[in-house]
């Protein structure tokens, strides 16, 4: 079956015996209790899914698999001369739930360079489209005219046995991470460099490819790809886009459409579309005020007119987090280690040293700290990658690693439809009402 299959095969069917037998001797205790203003308030902290690849502390962040981001800069294999991870080992590791060695991150790069043939009628697809659509509209209609490859969707017509749902998953999952980047730089090199595509290089690792063809040779920008990649890959389970994506899995829809979900979800300015708001912001904060370095006290004032105009402060806030976000922290050793003078970049962090206190003092923001999004655009922009609506776009490319990992330990582990039960604003008044009765069943 292939090295990685092989693997995730056999660790897959013993965690799967492993949670049937969980369930069987546990499967009536109880998790947690549900609120009232939980099912109102969007289930914060409603524990209500599984995911294997990565787990969020609300103070210390994300871990995959049990290493945090400095972890994986340490443990995971690097490019030749290179300090950041790879992606693909950050890939290996959420899919087998082991550190990779050198040879499975070469293994799994050249997997993908292999796979990475993508049809010309996807590009058709995306020609069809008038060049102002945004990115993310061309994106998403891109993963779907690939659906036409999906070996799932394929097979489960033919009449595929249950038990080989994994599989099928697991071929479209890798086949569809080795065509972003190439879907992705198509979208970039066309609304944004007059159409002048640039071909893949077979030699050059997932992240230094899609560097190399969005047209950024510079070796730091393929360092910044390769941080980039790997600390947007996943956050959990319950995030709109890793959530979106595993939700139509569940019934079945193959990871075309599950991923072309989720990044309609990851398209939403309180989510991935953060990114570009973020920068959106920056940039007319410095065109209204007319500098370049805005001081402290000029961005605090400028926080408090974007609040009175009644929009939140892009990049601030996390609805799970409750200190700065170590993807942020990871994006600002990046700045101060390779452009600490740029004035972008000191920028973003002017406005982390205002922010915070600001957004406190409102009362009722329960985390003032910066996300990942506070921080990603002003690396881009100091190489020159200005156009901050394609940012987005490139969250979802990293994004599909994670949640394409999930989605083959979903078919594998046979998780089944996703259904929750959902009530009326008249029965919860019943109920309060002592009604218990009424919730039937
Ligand atoms: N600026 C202004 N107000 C904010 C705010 C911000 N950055 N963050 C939260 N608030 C407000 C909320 O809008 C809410 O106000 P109302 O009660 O008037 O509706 C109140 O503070 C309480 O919100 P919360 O409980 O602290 O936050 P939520 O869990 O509801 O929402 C969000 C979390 C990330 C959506 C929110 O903090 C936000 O809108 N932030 C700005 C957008 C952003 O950066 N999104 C990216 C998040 C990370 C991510 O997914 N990246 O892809």
């Amino acid at each position: 079956m292939g090295i990685l299959k092989d693997r995730f095969k056999a660790k897959s069917d013993a965690m799967a015996a492993e949670i049937k037998e969980m369930i069987k001797e546990n499967g009536n205790k109880k998790i947690g209790e549900v609120t009232l203003s939980q099912i109102y308030q969007g289930m914060r902290g409603m524990t209500g899914l599984v995911t294997e690849t990565s787990l969020l502390d609300a103070k210390e962040g994300i871990r995959f698999r049990g290493y945090s981001i400095p972890d994986l800069q340490k443990k995971l294999p690097k490019a030749l001369k290179g300090d950041e991870p790879l992606p693909e080992g950050l890939f290996y590791l959420m899919l087998i739930g082991e550190l990779p060695s050198e040879e499975d991150v070469h293994h799994i790069t050249s997997l993908l360079q292999r796979r990475s043939h993508v049809p010309n009628h996807v590009f058709a697809a995306i020609e069809a489209l008038p060049l102002s659509t945004h990115p993310m509209t061309q994106f998403v209609v891109a993963i779907m005219a690939l659906q036409t490859e999906s070996q799932f969707a394929k097979k489960y017509a033919e009449g595929m046995n249950k038990k080989d749902y994994w599989e099928a998953v697991f071929d479209d999952a890798m086949d569809l991470i080795a065509r972003l980047p190439r879907v992705a730089a198509y979208i970039y090199r066309r609304k944004y460099k007059f159409g002048d595509h640039i071909h893949p290089n077979g030699l050059l690792d997932w992240a230094g490819n899609f560097a190399h063809m969005l047209g950024y040779e510079d070796e730091t920008f393929k360092e910044l790809m390769r941080l980039y990649m790997t600390i947007h890959a996943d956050h959990e389970g319950g995030n709109v886009s890793a959530h979106a994506t595993h939700l139509v899995g569940s019934a079945l829809a193959d990871p075309y459409l599950c991923f072309a979900a989720g990044m309609n979800g990851l398209a939403g300015p309180l989510h991935g579309l953060a990114n570009q708001e973020v920068i959106k912001w920056i940039l007319e904060m410095r065109n209204e005020l007319k500098t370049e370095l805005p001081s402290k006290e000029q961005i605090a004032e400028y926080v408090q007119r974007t609040l009175q105009a009644g929009k939140v402060v892009p990049g601030y806030g996390h609805a799970v987090l409750r200190k700065t976000d170590p993807r942020f922290s990871a994006q600002m050793e990046f700045g101060k280690k390779h452009m600490p003078d740029d004035p972008i970049v000191q920028t973003v962090w002017n406005v982390y040293d205002t922010v915070p206190p600001i957004l406190q003092s409102l009362g009722k923001i329960k985390n003032p700290w910066p996300n990942v999004d506070a921080h990603s655009g002003a690396l881009l922009v100091h190489y020159g990658l200005v156009e901050y609506e394609f940012y987005t776009v490139l969250f979802g490319v990293s994004r599909a690693l994670g949640v394409m990992a999930s989605l083959c330990w979903d078919r594998a582990l046979g998780f089944p439809l996703e259904r929750p039960k959902s009530v009326t604003t008249e029965l919860v008044k019943a109920w309060l009402q002592g009604k218990d009765e009424i919730w039937g069943d």
